[in-house]
């Protein structure tokens, strides 16, 4: 039987979604690339998952478009990009819960891109990024143009992406380009136990936070004051707002959980 592209698990309303082409360093092909995004789309629509981690099955994260795969698609590559990639990527940016790239293994091209655009970035102490595009005559997509130079200005972007050099953890952490690095051996349950700590913050009031960043990474100053203005209303008047306050008051942890 075949094996499904994408494996999908709960635990402590964290939903895992583990990209398994393990063969290929989970190279994606349309099946995982359209499936992940329904996926997260369901984990969404789920009101028993407060966060969602992507992560990769074996010793990568994701090696990018699957290049035994692309003859015979029926599709320009703007065609493909649009179909699948791009899709995707706004799905990640625009779901309302945190997602977490969970960068067990090496990331190249798309894969690179999707290990930037997490809200939060945690990699294995093996794992490494390469914007692998060049090496086949390629423009990186699926949003590295756009996470990178963010992260690291243009001219190390430009450099990483003409000479496709392999970035490491530790490198990563000096560049910004993930929040924290842990060791192979307990990469998967140091990523549980972070992805459950983020679970107990106050969730309306982090998705709040999720769309005014997206928002500030465009806008001007004055935009993003009267965005923050506009949004703190909707914080204010939700009941984690007051929940927060009243644990305040009474010295006690703030319960942002409750039973649904
Ligand atoms: O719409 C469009 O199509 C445009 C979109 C483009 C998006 C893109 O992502 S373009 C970039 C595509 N990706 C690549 O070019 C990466 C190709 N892979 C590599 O450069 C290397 O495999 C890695 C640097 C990622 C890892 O190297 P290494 O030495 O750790 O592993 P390996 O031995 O090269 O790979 C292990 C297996 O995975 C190997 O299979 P085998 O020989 O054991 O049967 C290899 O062929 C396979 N594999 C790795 N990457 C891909 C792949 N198979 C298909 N597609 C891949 N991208």
């Amino acid at each position: 039987m075949e094996q499904p592209v994408i494996l999908v698990s709960d635990r402590s309303a964290v939903r895992t979604l583990t990209l398994n082409r393990e063969s290929k360093l989970n190279a994606a092909n349309d099946d995982l690339l359209l499936t992940l995004t329904d996926e997260l789309k369901r984990a969404d629509a789920d009101p028993s998952v407060r966060v969602v981690v992507i992560t990769g099955a074996g010793r990568g994260f994701c090696a990018g478009q699957d290049l035994g795969d692309v003859s015979g698609r029926g599709m320009t590559f703007t065609e493909h990009l649009n179909h699948t990639y791009n899709p995707l990527v706004r799905t990640i940016r625009g779901l309302s819960k945190p997602v977490i790239s969970a960068v067990n293994g090496v990331a190249a091209g798309a894969g690179a891109s999707l290990a930037l655009a997490g809200d939060v970035r945690l990699w294995a102490q093996g794992a490494s990024l390469i914007e692998v595009f060049s090496n086949i005559a390629l423009v990186p997509d699926s949003g590295s143009t756009w996470f990178l130079p963010r992260l690291v200005g243009y001219h190390r972007a430009f450099e990483l992406m003409a000479l496709a050099e392999k970035v490491r953890a530790e490198d990563a952490l000096r560049l910004g380009l993930c929040e924290q690095v842990f060791p192979d051996e307990t990469f998967r349950d140091d990523v549980q136990a972070y992805a459950e700590r983020l679970a107990t913050r106050p969730a309306h009031a982090l998705k709040l936070t999720k769309q005014a960043l997206n928002a500030a990474l465009t806008s001007t100053l004055d935009q993003a004051l009267d965005l923050e203005a506009e949004l703190q209303q909707l914080a204010g008047d939700h009941w984690e707002h007051e929940e927060g306050v009243t644990a305040f008051k009474q010295k006690r942890p703030a319960q942002f959980v409750r039973s649904i």
